[in-house]
């Protein structure tokens, strides 16, 4: 044998030892893949302490805010949920994000409260290919593929917006002169201001004496309801007999306006707001606010017994609503020792 063809012979040996090693390495591998897998399938499945939900908040811009994150945060922890936290920072971008690092962890079960209703339908169905459940909770999406989400948790905001309407019109009774409302707004494009909006203009379009001068977006900050208000009032332009608030933060800041330009709050105007937060409790008995529609942010419970229900193959109604009542200067007083936010 020439010392070409020993060379040849020798390669030929090698190639077949590394390429029998190589294969046994990837089966090893492939057996290792397999297991954890498996391993991690009966984790998720046996028990449902093993469960992890990534949970997307909107971010922290009003009381209401703070008592619905503490309530998903307790209500996890109690039912033994590994919960994810993001908070949004009030950025739909931010939402999107956190839920594709959701999928990217692989978690067993999103859950949201989308900041606006449109742009969920690219990223809800990544989460559909991963094979993650998702709930939505609080605000509502529009989409024209519910299979999309499990269900949706949440109040009706348009009753909520009719309550403060009625309230309204009940109060002022057979008004004779026109008068004027100005509408601090929600977060534009959110399913709170778009259904408080619509109802409460369902009651009031029925009068003509009552008349919508002005709105502005205030995005629910008690910050952004001052500033609001107070240039208003530093325009002069109208006059406001009643202030609409899609939320108690927002009327709050609108109270302390009014104040420094020497108007008088629940008495020169007459306001009214949604949420029935403990301040809001507070400024109805010193009768700066005239009425609160309630807006119940106490969902955590629900939606982890929602979860739970889901993992044990019961079926889930596709809507969830929250009754909720209305509170008044009268009943202030008694009902703010029984509040739990
Ligand atoms: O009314 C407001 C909050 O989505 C119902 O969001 C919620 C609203 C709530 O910022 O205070």
């Amino acid at each position: 044998m020439n010392f070409a063809r020993k060379i040849l012979i020798m390669a030929i040996i090698f190639n077949t030892l590394a390429l029998s090693a190589a294969c046994d390495i990837n089966t090893r591998n492939n057996q290792e893949r397999q297991t954890s897998a498996t391993n991690s399938n009966s984790l998720q499945h046996e028990n449902k302490r093993d469960l992890i939900l990534g949970f997307s908040q909107i971010g922290d811009e009003s009381e209401w805010r703070s008592a619905n994150t503490q309530s998903i945060k307790t209500a996890a922890k109690d039912a033994g949920i590994e919960l994810i936290f993001s908070d949004a920072y009030q950025q739909q971008q931010n939402q999107i994000d956190a839920i594709r690092s959701f999928i990217n962890q692989r978690v067993d079960v999103i859950a949201f409260s989308p900041i606006v209703e449109t742009g969920w339908d690219e990223v809800l169905n990544e989460a559909k290919d991963a094979g993650i459940p998702v709930f939505i909770t609080d605000r509502k999406i529009q989409t024209n593929d519910e299979s999309l989400y499990v269900t949706c948790i949440g109040a009706d905001f348009e009753e909520e917006g009719r309550k403060a309407g009625n309230w309204l019109v009940n109060k002022l009774k057979n008004f004779k002169r026109t008068i004027n409302i100005f509408e601090l707004e929600g977060t534009s494009g959110s399913t709170p201001m778009l259904g408080r909006k619509e109802g409460f203009d369902q009651v009031i379009s029925k009068y003509p004496g009552l008349k919508i001068v002005g709105s502005a977006d205030g995005e629910f900050l008690r910050s952004k309801g001052k500033e609001i208000i107070e240039s208003v009032l530093k325009s002069k332009k109208y006059k406001i007999d009643v202030l609409f608030s899609h939320n108690d933060d927002m009327a709050l800041g609108a109270i302390r306006a009014f104040e420094e330009y020497g108007i008088k709050p629940g008495k020169d105007v007459i306001i009214i707001s949604v949420d029935a937060v403990r301040e809001a409790f507070d400024a109805m008995i010193a009768g700066k606010l005239n009425c609160t529609v309630e807006c119940n942010p106490l969902l955590g419970s629900q939606l982890m017994n929602t979860i739970i229900a889901y993992f044990n193959g019961i079926p889930i109604p596709k809507r969830t609503i929250i009754q909720e009542g209305i509170f008044t200067q009268e009943n202030a007083k008694t009902e703010i020792s029984g509040r739990k936010y």
